[in-house]
């Protein structure tokens, strides 16, 4: 089947052909970007909400109260969930699908889970497009949920409108998110297992964490993050939750929604460039060919260089005399590093 005729379908609202693009998303093939041009007009609709935390803390169990919630106030709702590929989290993987199950007799939900590859990159890429594919398709919201760690699982929630953080009292875990910064991408905290002891006090320092922030920040334009207490096992605070999303999605909306979207799809450009020549120059050099240049006492930035050359030079010679003059600026051992790091 061709891009073209697969988005049709998409189009007119097949479910296969939802189930075939993502899939075909994930596994980069080379039709999606024929499909993707073909459904993009219908793309940009859908509110596009991140759920993320520390393994644990309650993201699926939430995100299944969340989907319930949204179902009521009218929306219909697309998810896509990135597993954890440890084999530590198989169980709560499991869990995550039964529990997820119990939507999906819903026509106006569709679950959709994605691996997340070993840390391998091409997950936000495969993400941000099984996004795309759910909004043309008409879902009100999407939600993905994946766990906190790692930058290409941050790279798939700070590609969406909304992000929720979700916290819960134990472990240190309000200490150990403001450690890692994940406070930064938040813009909705929630408390979740709020029927557990050290919520209060957990809701307290997250409070104090982020009057702090704001104290360092311009106050007056920034978003307010709001601290929801959630128990998705008492079913209480999500109607809280869903409000306080829809409370951000109002403030950008009255803002520069246009803007911030567009820096996410330059976000997106960069990904995009960057695995395709990856996935180039790596296919034409192996460990085993990096190896023997480096015993052949020669530096990283030599061996980078050398790899980098033909695809430098030929952007040189293709480019402008602005093009020439960096050239001339960065030097061969800077842009190996350049283009090695990025
Ligand atoms: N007491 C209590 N336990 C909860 C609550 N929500 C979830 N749990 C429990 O916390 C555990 C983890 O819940 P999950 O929803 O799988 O958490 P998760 O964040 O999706 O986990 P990973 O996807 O493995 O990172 C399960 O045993 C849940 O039953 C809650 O509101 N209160
Ligand atoms: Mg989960």
């Amino acid at each position: 089947m061709t891009g073209p005729e697969i988005a049709e379908r998409l189009l007119r609202g097949e479910l296969f052909a939802l189930s075939r693009l993502i899939s075909w998303a994930e596994n980069a093939h080379p039709a999606f970007a024929d499909a993707l041009a073909a459904i993009y007009p219908r793309v940009g609709k859908a509110w596009r909400v991140g759920v993320t935390g520390p393994p644990g803390a309650g993201k699926s169990s939430l995100s299944n109260e969340l989907v319930a919630e949204l179902r009521r106030s009218g929306s219909t709702v697309g998810v896509l969930a990135i597993d954890p590929s440890s084999p530590f989290t198989g169980g709560a993987l499991l869990g995550d699908r039964i529990r997820m199950e119990e939507r999906t007799k819903d026509t106006g939900v569709f679950i959709r889970s994605m691996a997340s590859r070993d840390g391998h990159g091409g997950l936000a890429r495969a993400a941000v497009d099984a996004c795309d594919v759910m909004d043309a398709f008409g879902f009100g919201t999407v939600l993905v949920e994946t766990v906190g760690v790692g930058q290409s699982e941050y790279d798939v929630v700070a590609a969406t409108d909304t992000v929720v953080v979700v916290l819960c009292p134990g472990a240190g875990d309000g200490i150990q998110a403001l450690k890692a910064g994940i406070l930064e991408v938040a813009d909705v905290l929630v408390v979740n297992k709020s029927d557990l002891d050290g919520a209060e006090q957990l809701m307290l320092d997250l409070e104090d964490a982020l009057r702090l922030r704001s104290i360092r920040r311009d106050g007056e334009n920034s978003w307010d993050v709001p601290v929801v207490a959630c128990s998705s096992h008492q079913g209480t605070g999500i109607d809280a939750l869903r409000r306080a999303i829809e409370g951000h999605r109002a403030w950008l909306e009255t803002r520069d929604l246009v803007g911030m979207r567009s820096h996410k799809r330059v976000q997106q450009v960069r990904r995009i460039v960057r695995e395709r020549l990856e996935d180039e120059l790596w296919g034409r050099h192996d460990d085993g060919s990096l190896e023997s240049s480096l015993r052949a006492s020669r530096t990283p930035y030599d061996v980078a260089h050398e790899i980098l050359e033909p695809v430098l030079s030929s952007i040189h010679v293709a480019g402008t005399g602005r093009a020439e003059a960096g050239h001339a600026e960065s030097g061969h051992a800077g842009s190996g590093h350049k283009g090695v790091r990025s």
